[in-house]
């Protein structure tokens, strides 16, 4: 059945997995962020978005890839249905945090995208993580989907003012833009280098 054909009541029952499992990746993050904080007096998270990806979005994206835009491909093909966003200071939190999650029991890593190491042709920079968390239904336990986004401040900045411009747009950007963005991805790249350096320095002072 077609996204756009399936009533509402049964995209609300397809959702469940993923709103349940965003609740529980808060709850995992919030439990990270005190644990941090208790015993390493370390408070790298800025703050946290989580969404349930829209379902004219979902469609979207799986016409781009080439499959026909149903439930059943969406619950097959599309790994960011739930997402969750974690914002960072430092470009070490990210690794600090994906680390400490990499760790926790109840989730399990399927891929990492790192495109800080690796940015996309684009500029963009952001550390991406697929996982599968259990999730226990009425009708028993399940693996559901969830992509994990860290990044820092000024990665979310320049990110979403790209997504604005460029990333939902059908049509071509102008070529001086993406320079100009390009451009100033490599500004935030140094600046995120140079605040981390700074913070170094810092916590060597105390
Ligand atoms: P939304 O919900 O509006 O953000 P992945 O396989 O997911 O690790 P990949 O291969 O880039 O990474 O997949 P995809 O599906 O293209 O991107 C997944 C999400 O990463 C996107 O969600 C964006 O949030 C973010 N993202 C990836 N590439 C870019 C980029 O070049 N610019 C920006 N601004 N964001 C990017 P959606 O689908 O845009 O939806």
């Amino acid at each position: 059945m077609l996204i756009q054909e399936t009533n509402s009541h049964d995209l609300r029952i397809a959702m469940l997995p993923y709103t349940s499992a965003l609740k529980l990746v808060d709850m995992y993050i919030d439990t990270i962020e005190e644990e941090l904080f208790t015993y390493k007096s370390q408070n790298p998270i800025e703050h946290v978005k989580s969404r349930l990806k829209r379902p004219s979005s979902i469609a979207r994206k799986l016409e781009k890839r080439g499959y026909e835009p149903t439930l059943e491909n969406a619950l097959k093909y599309i790994d960011d249905i739930a997402g969750v966003r974690i914002v960072c200071q430092f470009q070490d939190d990210i690794y600090k945090v994906a680390e400490v999650i990499k760790n926790f029991q109840n989730i399990r890593i399927v891929q990492i995208k790192d495109y800080i190491k690796e940015p996309k042709e684009n500029g963009y920079r952001s550390y991406h993580m697929h996982v599968e968390i259990p999730v226990r239904m009425l009708h028993g336990e399940e693996m559901v989907k969830v992509e994990i986004q860290l990044r820092t401040v000024a990665m979310d900045f320049w990110a979403s003012l790209e997504h604005k411009i460029r990333y939902k747009n059908e049509s071509d950007v102008p070529e001086h833009i993406s320079k100009e963005l390009k451009l100033c991805a490599t500004m935030v790249e140094q600046m995120d280098d140079q605040m981390q350096h700074l913070n170094n320095e810092i916590e060597q002072l105390d």
